[in-house]
Parts: C-alpha cells; sequence; structure tokens
C-alpha cells in the first residue's frame, strides 16, 4: 500500500517564512539551485511549499514517464501569476500559452498544422537561411574591420536580434533588417521588453497578485508597462504585414508566412490569432538566443566536439550539393549538440503539470489537482541519469538510455509550439557558424546561470571568430 501525501519529505517548513529567506539571501535568482539542494537532501522526491505554492519535485526520469502519462488529454501547467494578473485585468486576449481544456485544445490542434507539423516545417528552411547568411556576413565585416583577422565580441544582442528577425520572418514573411547597421528602434524595444518582462516576473512568481500589485509596486508597473509594448508591436505587425502577406501570395503562389496562413482558412478568429501571434513572437526571442549562446560557449569549451560537428557540416554540404533539406537529415551529432547544450542549460528550470487525478510516484500517494515539477535542471547534471554529467558530450544521445531524459521543450500535446522552429532555426545557425568560423571564448572562467524566470548565463560571454 503506497504511503500518504504527508510523508513525502518536506524541504522547508512554512511557505512564507521560505520565501522570506529566499528573498533575504537573493535566493530568487538560485532556484536552480535550490532544486540541486533539495534533492540532495531528501531524496528522488520532495514537497515544497513557496510563498502559496505548494508542489511536489520529482527527479527521475521513470517518474517523468508516470507523470506524462497521466497527463490526460488537456495538460494544464504553472501558469506565472503576475502574466496571469496582466491578462486578466487588461482584459487581453489570450492564446495556447494561458488558455486550458476544450479552449486550448481547439486553437492548439489548429496551430499544429501550421508551426509544428512536417510538411508546414518545410516552409521555414527559406526564410531562415538568408538570415543565417547575413549573420554570417556580419561576422565576416567586423573581422575585416578589426584589422587583426578575427572579432572578439559579447554576441548577447545580435542573438536577440537574430532570433527577433527569425521569428517574425516565419510569421510574417517579411525581412526586419535587425541584422544591419541601423536597427529600428521600435524593434529593439520590443526585444527590450520581452528581456524586462521575464526579469520583472521572477519577484512575483510566487506571491498572490493582490499582493504584488501593491507591495511589488514599481516591478509590477514595469512588468505592465513590458506586456502593453508588447502587445502593441504584435498589433501593429499583425496589422502591417498582413496586407502584404496577402497580396504576395496572392501573386506569387508562394508561402508567405504562418500569418496568412492562419486568417486564410478563416477558422480561428482574428482575436485567438492575434493573441497566439503575440506569444510566438514574445516566446521566439530570448529562448533561441539564450540557447544559441550556451551552445557557443559550450563548442568554445570543447573544440574537439567544435571539429567533428564541423566535419559533419562539411561532410553534409559536400554530399546534398546545395540541396539544404537533404543537408538538415545528415547533421544528427549537431541535433544531438543543441539537446546536449539544452541538457546542461535548459530554458525551463522545471515541466510542471497539475495532475488530474491520484497518482503514486515513489511509492507516495499523490492526491489529483498538485502541481509536480520535473527538475529537469536537476536531472541534466545528476550522475544517476547521465554518467559524467558534467562532461559536454553529444555523441551520449546515441550511446546511453535515454528515455524520458530529452524534455527541454516539455513532453506530449502541450510541449513547446515553437520547438520545430527553434530547432530549426538553431540548426541552421550553427551550420553556417560552423562552416565559416572557429569560436574560441576569450576566458576560460567559468560561465554560471542565473534565474531570470528563464535560466541565463550569469555574466557575459566574450567570443572570439577566426575565419576557419
Ligand atoms: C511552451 C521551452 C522556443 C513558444 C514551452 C515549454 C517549454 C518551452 C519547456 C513548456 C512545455 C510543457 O509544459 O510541456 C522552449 C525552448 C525553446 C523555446 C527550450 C528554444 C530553445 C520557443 C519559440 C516559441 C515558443 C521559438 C515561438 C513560437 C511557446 C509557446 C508555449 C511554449 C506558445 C506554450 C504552448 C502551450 O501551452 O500549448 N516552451 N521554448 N517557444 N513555448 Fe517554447
Ligand atoms: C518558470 O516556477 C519557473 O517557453 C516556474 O516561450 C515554472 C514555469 C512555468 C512555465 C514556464 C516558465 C517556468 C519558464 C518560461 C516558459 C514557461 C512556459 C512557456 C515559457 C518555459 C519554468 C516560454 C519561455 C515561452 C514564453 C512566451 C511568453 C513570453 C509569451
Amino acid at each position: 500500500r503506497p504511503r500518504p501525501f504527508n510523508e513525502i519529505p518536506l524541504n522547508g517548513a512554512n511557505g512564507w517564512l521560505n520565501l522570506f529567506h529566499f528573498w533575504m539571501e537573493n535566493g530568487i535568482r538560485n532556484l536552480h539551485i535550490r532544486t540541486l539542494q533539495g534533492f540532495q537532501q531528501l531524496g528522488p522526491i520532495y514537497r515544497e511549499k513557496l510563498g502559496n505554492t505548494e508542489s511536489v519535485f520529482i527527479i527521475n526520469p521513470d517518474d517523468a514517464a508516470c507523470l506524462f502519462k497521466a497527463e490526460g488529454p488537456y495538460p494544464e501547467r504553472y501558469c506565472v501569476p503576475p502574466w496571469v494578473a496582466y491578462h486578466t485585468y487588461m482584459k487581453k486576449p489570450i492564446g495556447v500559452l494561458f488558455k486550458n481544456s476544450e479552449s486550448w485544445k481547439k486553437d492548439r490542434v489548429f496551430l499544429n498544422q501550421f508551426v509544428m507539423a512536417l510538411d508546414s516545417i518545410n516552409n521555414f528552411e527559406p526564410l531562415l537561411t538568408p538570415i543565417s547568411e547575413d549573420f554570417v556576413k556580419k561576422i565576416y565585416k567586423e573581422i575585416e574591420r578589426s584589422d587583426q583577422g578575427k572579432y572578439t565580441v559579447d554576441l548577447s544582442q545580435d542573438l536577440f536580434r537574430f532570433a527577433f528577425e527569425s521569428i517574425c520572418n516565419i510569421l510574417f514573411g517579411e525581412r526586419l533588417g535587425l541584422l544591419e547597421e541601423f536597427v529600428d528602434p521600435e524593434a529593439q524595444k520590443f526585444i527590450d521588453a520581452v528581456s524586462t518582462l521575464f526579469d520583472t516576473s521572477v519577484p512575483m512568481l510566487n506571491v498572490p497578485p493582490e499582493l504584488f500589485r501593491m507591495v511589488r509596486a514599481k516591478t509590477w508597473r514595469d512588468h505592465v508597462a513590458s506586456w502593453d509594448l508588447i502587445f502593441d508591436r504584435a498589433e501593429s505587425y499583425v496589422q502591417t504585414f498582413y496586407q502584404d502577406q496577402k497580396m504576395r501570395s496572392e501573386v506569387t503562389k508562394c508561402y508567405s508566412g504562418i500569418l496568412y496562413c492562419l486568417l486564410d482558412k478563416n477558422t480561428m478568429n482574428f482575436e485567438d490569432v492575434k493573441a497566439n501571434v503575440t506569444e510566438m513572437m514574445a516566446g521566439g526571442v530570448d529562448t533561441t538566443s539564450m540557447t544559441l549562446q550556451w551552445c557557443l560557449y559550450e563548442l568554445s569549451r570543447n573544440l574537439k566536439v567544435q571539429d567533428m560537428l564541423r566535419a559533419e557540416v562539411l561532410a553534409a554540404r559536400r554530399n546534398a550539393q546545395g540541396d539544404v533539406k537533404m543537408m538538415l537529415k545528415s547533421v544528427p551529432l549537431l541535433k544531438a549538440a543543441i539537446k546536449e547544450t539544452l541538457r546542461l542549460h535548459p530554458i525551463a528550470i522545471t515541466i510542471q503539470r497539475y495532475i488530474p487525478s491520484d497518482l503514486v510516484l515513489q511509492d507516495y500517494t499523490i492526491p489529483a489537482k498538485t502541481l509536480v515539477q520535473v527538475a529537469i535542471f536537476a536531472m541534466g547534471k545528476d550522475p544517476n541519469f547521465f554518467p559524467n554529467p558534467e562532461k559536454f558530450d553529444p555523441s551520449r544521445w546515441f550511446q546511453e538510455n535515454t528515455y524520458f531524459r530529452a524534455l527541454s521543450f516539455g513532453f506530449g500535446p502541450r510541449q513547446c509550439l515553437g520547438r520545430r522552429i527553434a530547432e530549426l532555426e538553431m540548426t541552421i545557425f550553427l551550420m553556417h557558424i560552423l562552416e565559416n568560423f572557429r569560436v574560441e571564448v576569450q576566458k576560460l572562467s567559468d560561465v554560471g546561470t542565473t534565474f531570470n524566470l528563464i535560466l541565463m548565463p550569469d555574466k557575459p560571454i566574450v567570443f572570439t571568430f577566426r575565419p576557419f
């Protein structure tokens, strides 16, 4: 007979006391370290109350498998409280990120056709390749300008612009020109707003909305301003680009982006299309850019792996003779390198689900409606699940047991909507960089991780690019 819920080891005691200690020790920016310590001290399952949220944390891939097999047809994850509060108070339309049950399913099934389905993503490659080519050109230009045969730079701003340029081109079929000398300040404002959005979410993450509106006045104001700007920009892009897209499609019969497909079918109403496009625009900036930054960082510290990947890409190019689709099918190690990057540097600290019915994990009964969090950051660093976890080794994904270990994009019908876009965008980017440059990090000092709602490097990383 399984043990009762309240026997699950408890991390800390009172939820508010926990949160208070956390505040004093600046612990909220180290939430990921807290999960590591939790499992170290309490074993593979524990409970924790932070502020008003209680959850069960698990780390074992077998337990993750049980959880996802029991998630039901309408999986629900933790909703970030300030995000929900903003949409509720400001009466903003919501997309798949916030919807649940039938209305989530309806949107999601419709969107999947154009965002996730294999034959749709074939259309994305021609929109993405020119952006990576421009990125490469930009680096060559800087190398020339430097007069030293190399270019040394903190790439984060350029990667934000690359990511935003990519997601907008896929959505609207329109280039914003963010890799040119002059960057449209409106686009830059959007990029900055998304960063602020994540950053200001952290202090309000475990506090009920009624409280943080009063207590965290400045944070809340900045948060609201970021969302407002994101909604305004998204609205005006949709309005201006849709007409262009329609004309282009009618004249050339060519694929011209996701927005056109969504509106063409007349299935989803305009408000829902706008809400979902807004979420995709905002979701497409920091996620892929941070992952690419981490990937370049790992490749710079593991030059042998970098050389192997480069050899794979060059061979793929030779064999495919200019057929990019074929080339994309012959770079398995590069794809594994992205997986490996996300193992060591996930975007989401956990994947969470409210369980629809009672569930037994590690021989404890967990009642329906409990929030269960799979601690993927901790899992990726655990030698029980990844031998030599600190080693960056893409080939492990072909050699080791990978059962319920690749969870960086979540799992199942509620997994990341942008997954296919992100994977393709990052693969194409890395192919172009590897074919052209050798990448090094300036200092061999370790870069740590900080919790800014999504996990990010805790200091700037300075890369050096040399023509290969
Ligand atoms: C959801 C990670 C890029 C849009 C998620 C989730 C994760 C995630 C872990 C939650 C999944 C779950 O609960 O099972 C990532 C990572 C990315 C990335 C690691 C890149 C490296 C993107 C991009 C977009 C995007 C480029 C833009 C289209 C979304 C949306 C959801 C989501 C809309 C909510 C989906 C739903 O609830 O149905 N992402 N993401 N993400 N992501 Fe991403
Ligand atoms: C943050 O404890 C930590 O993809 C919380 O593109 C649990 C949690 C819940 C949902 C996660 C969030 C964490 C991190 C950011 C995620 C989000 C779901 C979607 C979102 C992972 C782990 C993200 C970045 C979306 C964001 C789109 C938005 C800006 C419109």
